[in-house]
């Protein structure tokens, strides 16, 4: 096997949990999976909130340096609107943050939770005060999603996870395309599950929004492994075609990050840690994520090292059957739709 282990790539901040439900100013029950940003020089947090009912809001923090001195808006920020997006009627989760150059606007993906299930969502904002929703973007059962922020041959690119019918025990990571932002199209997978034993088999999803770096689209995403007793979310990286974000060029085999301390290991949900956010503060990458669905920490790198091993990552390969079924192709078979 030549296989290296790499172990762990980030490293937690050593005053971990970074934002708790004792720093909130108003009654909840949780606060984690939070969406990141840099905006005026701040570090802001878009945090999921969830309340006494069980169904969440968004609430902005900000700090000048990403680690401490949190001010959080005293009321909730972003509420579910349920009479005007009905889909919204059991709240908001997991949101992830994008800036749109060419609107000069922040795009939020996010969870709505509607009465059929999840669904992938998108509102625009400047400010991070007022929010214009476009609207529901995909039908559920379906979460995990974020928008790219420049258009792909002038269609904008959406990652999202459908979660499998009784038809799959599987939940791969698509990527759809849209000229509008509010009808997506061209639908496609863009990361399989893994089989058998591996870290990240049945079941992943994207986690934080996707970077771009000089060689390609940097993604995170969280595989959940499934034993008799319990589930794990561990996180691994993955690189995209800059040009084409539908080509995965490297995966990593080992996860990177995952459920150790006694804030991820054990909270409201066990064995979970989730971000929905990274920032590049000079040569840094900061994660911000939730630990077991109970609170916000922080972990970093540097970026040179996750180039470094993004770089020694192996191509990626298709599952055999697919593999087997398009024999001859390398990867999947090239799309007919896409101009
Ligand atoms: C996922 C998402 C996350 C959550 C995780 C663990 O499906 O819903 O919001 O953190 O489960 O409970």
């Amino acid at each position: 096997m030549t296989w290296k282990n790499h172990g762990e790539l980030f490293v937690r901040y050593k005053r971990n949990p970074i934002l708790t439900m004792g720093d909130w100013p108003y009654k909840a029950n949780s606060v984690f999976n939070p969406a990141a940003a840099i905006v005026d020089g701040k570090t802001l947090l878009l945090v999921r909130v969830e309340d006494h009912r069980g169904f969440s809001h968004f609430t902005v923090a900000r700090s000048n340096n990403g680690i401490d001195g949190w001010e959080i808006d005293t009321e909730p920020t972003f509420t579910p609107d349920p009479v005007n997006y009905p889909e919204e009627i059991y709240g908001i989760e997991d949101p992830r943050i994008t800036y749109i150059d060419e609107l000069e606007k922040w795009a939020v993906a996010y969870t709505a939770f509607s009465d059929s299930g999840p669904l992938p969502a998108l509102a625009l904002t400047e400010d991070f005060r007022k929010f214009d929703r476009v609207g529901p973007a995909l039908p559920p059962d379906n979460k995990d999603a974020a928008i790219f922020p420049a258009r792909f041959n002038g269609k904008w690119a959406l990652i999202h996870r459908p979660a499998p019918t009784v038809h799959s025990k599987k939940a791969n990571i698509w990527i759809s395309f849209s000229t509008d932002m509010k009808s997506w199209g061209w639908h496609e997978v863009l990361l399989y599950a893994r089989e058998g034993g591996w870290w990240d088999a049945h079941k992943i999803g994207l986690s934080p929004q996707p970077i771009r770096t000089p060689e390609g689209w940097l993604i995170m995403y969280h595989g959940v492994r499934q034993t008799t007793p319990k589930i794990s979310y561990r996180l691994g990286l993955a690189l995209l075609d800059l040009k084409d974000p539908t080509k995965v060029l490297r995966r990593s085999e080992g996860w990177v990050f995952g459920p150790h301390e006694t804030y991820e290991r054990s909270g409201d949900v066990n064995d979970v840690v989730f971000p929905c956010g990274w920032v590049v503060v000079n040569d840094e990458i900061r994660i911000y994520y939730g630990g077991a669905d109970t609170s916000v920490s922080l972990a970093s790198a540097k970026m040179d090292d996750i180039m470094r091993y993004i770089r020694e990552c192996p191509e990626e390969q298709c599952p055999d059957e697919y593999c087997r079924f398009f024999e001859g192709h390398k990867g999947r078979p090239a799309d007919p739709k896409k101009g």
